[in-house]
């Protein structure tokens, strides 16, 4: 990606904007973690202990993301035609590793909790494009070393991505909007925070229903995210 420029809209996402594309969120009563516990997947320490088990848990998501019926809904739509017609204006922010932002249009795009279509090589450092089961008997494509794949997620305890890209981000933007997200993890629960206090014009909040952080956004429109977000970006 280019350097980016000062984008007067910042837009943070979470799994409730993919919820509608058949991915599941986290915190809701069917989510990730009524399933398993976070600690023992998305923890450095639980790879450690169990790395089969954590690649078994991101490969069952990686074949849900390939699933020919995950497809990206009018929020995701939405959002990528706003770039289109603001062109350089608008950044994403997503705490997901889906990767239907891309597969909607969009282009600026920070993927700060990583992607789930991507694997690291723990010995060279290589971000390698992944689309298949991850496991340890793969062989890392740049250093050819075997066993040191690991998924290039950001796991609890881990630094997110590209975040002086996000905080430079936050310090201009004229509008943050937050969508889809249950404000339960940090630092992305605090962007509207940042963005409020250092300048934002609006902070809005589009959600199923108010966020642990709904008091701090001056507006707020709740409903499904295909719904909500084309009606108001359009
Ligand atoms: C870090 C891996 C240091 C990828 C994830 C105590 C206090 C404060 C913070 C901490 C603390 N103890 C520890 C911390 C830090 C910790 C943290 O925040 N813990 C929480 C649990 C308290 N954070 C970290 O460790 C982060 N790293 O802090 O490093 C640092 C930081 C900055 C600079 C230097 C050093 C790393 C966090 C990343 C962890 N990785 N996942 C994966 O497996 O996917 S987090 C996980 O939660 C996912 O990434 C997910 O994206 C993220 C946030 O969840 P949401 O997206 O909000 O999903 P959720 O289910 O919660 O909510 C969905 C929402 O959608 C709901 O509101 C629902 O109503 C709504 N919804 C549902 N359906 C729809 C809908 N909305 C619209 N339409 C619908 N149809």
């Amino acid at each position: 990606m280019t350097g980016l420029l000062p984008c007067p809209i910042v837009i943070l996402t979470g799994a409730g904007v993919s919820k509608e594309s058949g991915l599941d969120t986290f915190r809701d009563r069917d989510g990730v973690w009524a399933r398993v516990r976070l600690e023992d997947v998305a923890t450095p320490e639980g790879f450690a202990r169990d790395p089969a088990l954590v690649q078994a848990f991101y490969n069952d998501r990686r074949r849900g993301l390939l699933d020919p019926s995950c497809l990206p809904n009018p929020a995701h739509e939405a959002l990528a035609r706003l770039e289109r017609e603001w062109p350089d204006e608008v950044l994403i922010v997503t705490q997901n590793i889906d990767d239907l932002h891309e597969r909607a249009g969009s282009r600026q795009l920070i993927h700060m909790h990583g992607e789930l279509t991507k694997a690291r090589c723990l010995d060279c450092g290589a971000v390698l494009d992944w689309r298949a089961d991850l496991g340890e008997s793969d062989g890392c494509p740049a250093c050819a070393t075997v066993g040191t794949l690991r998924p290039h997620i950001v796991w609890f305890g881990e630094i997110p991505l590209e975040m002086e890209r996000i905080q430079d981000a936050l310090s201009t933007c004229g509008l943050f909007l937050s969508i889809g997200t249950s404000g339960n993890v940090y630092p992305a629960a605090g962007f509207v925070r940042q963005a409020r206090f250092e300048g934002a014009a609006h902070t809005v909040e589009l959600n199923l229903e108010p966020s642990l952080g709904a008091t701090l956004f001056e507006e707020s429109l709740y409903g499904p995210a295909s719904e909500v977000v084309p009606a108001y970006v359009e």
